[in-house]
Formats: structure tokens, C-alpha cells, sequence
């Protein structure tokens, strides 16, 4: 019998950061697809040697394997599963140009632009500097939101059908959240459409359903 896909993800977080880790954005992608993996679930609260060094070089999750490939980087997994699987990364050249595209520059582009402005506050809240350095990252967050309010305009999806960039969109506009997303109602109603998506709600449940309720 060949061995399920496997997925790395902590066993346990703080509550803030529930529904939040990466491991989701794999997890979407099999619930897309129908198709069942395992998760190898790692102490968050310490580094996890080197062995796992090996195999995620960068001690993150989510890492992944299969009886073919072993692999680490949430955006890099998505790929693999569309090329593998076909469905949430189209196989036509122009269709698949798109996807690949902006699934690209939703973790060069916008994600960093958006990161700092929700992590400063959240682990620098107090410190006599944070007020002033989110003000001074909140331009650029803007106009990168603008620019994919503007691209979405009142199409479903951000690159044709639904497809990995979706996935990692929404992945990084919920980690994102707060009153910059709310002034563009198309993007509110983008994350409500995709999260109402059963694979989303399957995946959600699954990620929260691994954690204990204390750290190791
Ligand atoms: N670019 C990586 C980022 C992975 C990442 O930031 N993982 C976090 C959890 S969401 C992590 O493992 N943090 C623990 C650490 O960095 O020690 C990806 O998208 O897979």
C-alpha cells in the first residue's frame, strides 16, 4: 500500500495564531482536490533539529513528501499539487501563465507589503518605535491592496477559475484582516465567497482538530 502525502504542522500554537500557520494553505489544496494526506505534527515551542533541518532548511512548516518528492515552501507545495493533480493550476499555457503569475506575486509582491504592518503591532505593540513604522509601511500596503481590489474588480476569482493564487490570496488577506481590507468590499466579498468553499471549512477543521491544547 503506498503511503499518504504528508504534511508538517505544529501541534500546538497560541490561540492568535489558530487558523493562521501555513499548513493550511496545503491542507485547502487537498480538501480542492478530494484527496487524503497525513500530517506529521512538530513542537513549535523549540527547534526541531536537524533532521528536520534537512528536509525544511529553514525549521518552518508547512514541509511536504510524497513517495516521489520531498519539499518545503507553502507556495512551491501548491504548485506540485496542481501540476500533479491538475484542477487548481490549469494546464493551458495562457490560463496556467495567469495563475503562475500572480501566485508569484501574491508572495513577492503583496504579501511583504502587508506582513509588517499586522506583525509589528501584534509582536512590537508598546515599543516606543511601532506606531511610527506602521505608519510609515501603511502607504505601500495600501496601494498593493488597491491594486488587487482593482485587478479582482467583479470577477470570482483572481486569475481565472478558482486556483492556488486564490488559495494563497486568501491565506494572506485573512492573516492580513482590519479596516484596510473592509474599504474594498469586493475583496471582503472574495474572502467570504472562498471561505464559504467546503474544501476551505474541511481544511480549517482539520488544522484546528491537530492541536492540543498545551504546548509540548
Ligand atoms: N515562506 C514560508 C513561510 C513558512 C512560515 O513562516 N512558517 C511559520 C508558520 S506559519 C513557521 O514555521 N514558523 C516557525 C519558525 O519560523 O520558527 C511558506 O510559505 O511556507
Amino acid at each position: 500500500m503506498t503511503e499518504l502525502p504528508t504534511i508538517t504542522a505544529f501541534s500546538w500554537v497560541p490561540d492568535f495564531a489558530k487558523g493562521q500557520v501555513r499548513d493550511i494553505i496545503a491542507r485547502w489544496a487537498f480538501a480542492e482536490l478530494g484527496l487524503d494526506y497525513r500530517t506529521e505534527l512538530l513542537n513549535a515551542a523549540s527547534a526541531r533539529g536537524e533532521e528536520y533541518v534537512e528536509w525544511h532548511p529553514f525549521d518552518q512548516v508547512p514541509a511536504y513528501r510524497d513517495e516521489e518528492v520531498e519539499m518545503f515552501e507553502s507556495g512551491a507545495i501548491l504548485i506540485h499539487l496542481g501540476e500533479r493533480h491538475g484542477h487548481i493550476l490549469p494546464q493551458e499555457p495562457p490560463a496556467r501563465a495567469k495563475v503562475l503569475s500572480w501566485t508569484a506575486a501574491i508572495l513577492n509582491t503583496v504579501e511583504p507589503a502587508l506582513r509588517p504592518v499586522s506583525l509589528l503591532p501584534l509582536f512590537h505593540g508598546g515599543k516606543p518605535w511601532t506606531e511610527e513604522a506602521v505608519a510609515a509601511l501603511r502607504p505601500l500596503a495600501e496601494q498593493r491592496l488597491k491594486r488587487v481590489s482593482a485587478a479582482l474588480g467583479e470577477n470570482d476569482w483572481i486569475a481565472g477559475d478558482f486556483s492556488i493564487a486564490d488559495i494563497l490570496l486568501v491565506f494572506v488577506l485573512r492573516s492580513f484582516g482590519g479596516d484596510m481590507i473592509a474599504a474594498h468590499p469586493n475583496l471582503v466579498n472574495y474572502m467570504e465567497r472562498a471561505m464559504a468553499r467546503p474544501a476551505f471549512e474541511e481544511a480549517l477543521a482539520k488544522h484546528l482538530a491537530d492541536f492540543t491544547t498545551e504546548p509540548a
